[in-house]
């Protein structure tokens, strides 16, 4: 019998980190998969539209480990980064949103450790995202890793504004010019309208084609 360890304990090099965090982001996004293809079979609709998925850049961590006053250690690494392992969850309308997040908090092997809903409260820039950071137990032949995955989940409205937003936000280095930031505030709540019309339009259709017998075509 493996042995479980808690957070990552025991990697020790970043082939470590890529292996164990890898594995983990694979079956979380099998898991994902397998939900969204149940989905589509029990009621004809397929949640997600896509999924991304990645491991952060060396780098990247470094860069965040400093912003946070830690030193670069990959003990540091895995006991303060959260998103080493990210998937990113793209759906049509934002009840698809909380929809998702209810089926991964029921999965039995997935332990829910931080819920951020940027989407009840975005952020002071605009960003809207619901962030999950889940762990995933990743079987090795000595020992069982519990590993740290960040799931955000948007939709593709949101996902469009980020991807820009994320741009914007390194090209300046974080410091963009005022009238650009109030663009991106302006547009994030074109986005968001944009959001609750569809969802609404889409509802109508669904209420025609219930009311039809189920086809709308
Ligand atoms: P990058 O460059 O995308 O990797 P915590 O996880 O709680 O220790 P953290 O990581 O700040 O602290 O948590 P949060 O707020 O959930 O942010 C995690 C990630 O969400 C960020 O990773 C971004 O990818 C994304 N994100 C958060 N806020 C914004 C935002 O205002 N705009 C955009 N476009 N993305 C955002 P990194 O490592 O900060 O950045």
């Amino acid at each position: 019998m493996q042995d479980k360890v808690a957070n990552g304990e025991g990697i020790e090099s970043w082939q470590e980190v890529t292996l164990v965090y890898n594995a983990a982001l694979r079956q979380v996004q099998t898991k994902m998969e397998i939900l969204n293809d149940e989905f589509q079979h029990v009621h004809q609709y397929n949640p997600i539209e896509h999924i991304k998925a990645r491991i952060k850049n060396p780098e990247s961590i470094v860069k965040k480990l400093k912003r946070h006053g830690y030193d670069s250690t990959i003990e540091n690494m895995v006991k303060y980064i959260n998103d080493i392992a990210g998937i990113r969850i793209i759906c049509s309308f934002t009840s698809d949103i909380y929809r998702i997040a209810e089926m991964i908090s029921e999965q039995r092997d997935i332990k829910v450790i931080g819920v951020k809903d940027y989407i009840t409260y975005p952020k002071a820039s605009g960003y809207k995202s619901y962030h999950m950071i889940v762990t995933v137990p990743v079987y090795l032949s000595d020992r069982i890793v519990d590993t740290k995955v960040e799931i955000q989940i948007r939709t593709v409205a949101m996902d469009f504004w980020a991807s820009l937003e994320h741009k914007i936000h390194y090209k300046f280095e974080g410091d963009a010019p005022e009238h650009i930031k109030s663009e991106l505030i302006e547009c994030s709540r074109m986005v968001a309208d944009l959001d609750a019309r569809m969802l609404s339009l889409n509802e109508e259709i669904l209420a025609i084609s219930q009311a039809r017998g189920g086809d709308l075509s």
